[in-house]
């Protein structure tokens, strides 16, 4: 069976790392399947040297918006061909941290380059490859930019004043009811544990409707572990 691309969307300190990193622990111990972690920008040796250039904020030149679209494309060209492709081909399940969405948020609605163009450069970056299935962890950027400034040390983009990240979580908006069937929102603002039981529910809905038996059969077993009272 070909492989599923999951990606994990939204603003600064939404909590995707966190979230995409406890779905792959769960899913590890669900599936024989191979299940893999990335993430947009630096997926890919290349990619982490695009990924400093990009959000290193001792950068000395102002990176012009076009010239930061290009060098996220050329990221995400590599990643594709190099990464993601090759294991999706092998039945491998990928977790994404950010992919096509993130560019048409940021540098779509955020640094407000025309769309259209955008679309073309994601589907020529991609060669086509689309997700399976992302989650956008939608959090209201004040909170989110709050998040970050706990944890310290924001990058170039985290930078950004507070009207470029309403931009990009309305993006993401749009990009969700543009897309209900592949983009599903989660409400960020919400613990860390019932959000990853929340996205463990519909992980275990969507993979098992494409066919993971193993899944839904290690499921019932956990289930009836669970809650037999033998
Ligand atoms: N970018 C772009 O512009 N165009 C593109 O095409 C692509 C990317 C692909 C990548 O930065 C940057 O590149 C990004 C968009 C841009 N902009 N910025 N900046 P990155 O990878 O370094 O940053 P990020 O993707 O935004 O990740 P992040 O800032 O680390 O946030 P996160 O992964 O969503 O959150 P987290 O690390 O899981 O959690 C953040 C903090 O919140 C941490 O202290 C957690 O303990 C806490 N947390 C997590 N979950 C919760 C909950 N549920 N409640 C309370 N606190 C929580």
């Amino acid at each position: 069976m070909a492989g599923q691309l999951i990606v994990f969307e939204g603003i600064e300190g939404a909590g995707k790392t966190t979230q995409l990193q406890r779905a792959a622990t769960w899913l590890r111990s669900q599936l024989t399947v191979p299940v893999l972690t990335s993430r947009e920008p630096g997926g890919t040796f290349l990619g982490q040297q695009l990924r400093s250039l990009l959000l290193d904020v001792r950068q000395q030149d102002e990176i012009e918006p076009r010239a930061e679209l290009l060098l996220y494309a050329a990221d995400r060209a590599q990643h594709v061909e190099q990464y993601l492709k090759p294991n999706l081909a092998q039945g491998a399940i990928i977790l994404c941290d950010r992919y096509t969405d993130s560019t048409l948020a940021y540098q779509g609605y955020g640094r407000q380059l025309e769309l259209g163009l955008i679309e073309h450069l994601n589907a020529i970056a991609s060669g086509g490859l689309t997700p399976n299935l992302t989650f956008w962890l939608d959090l209201d950027p004040e909170i989110g930019l709050q998040r970050i400034t706990e944890r310290g040390a924001p990058n170039r983009l985290e930078q950004e004043a507070l009207d470029f990240h309403q931009r990009v979580r309305e993006g993401y908006m749009t990009l969700a009811q543009n897309h209900p069937q592949r983009i599903i929102r989660l409400d960020a603002n919400t613990a860390a544990d019932d959000l990853e039981q929340e996205i463990r529910t519909i992980l275990q809905t969507r993979l098992s409707e494409t066919g993971y038996e193993s899944f839904s059969k290690n499921f019932s077993k956990n289930f009836s572990k669970n809650f037999s009272k033998n």
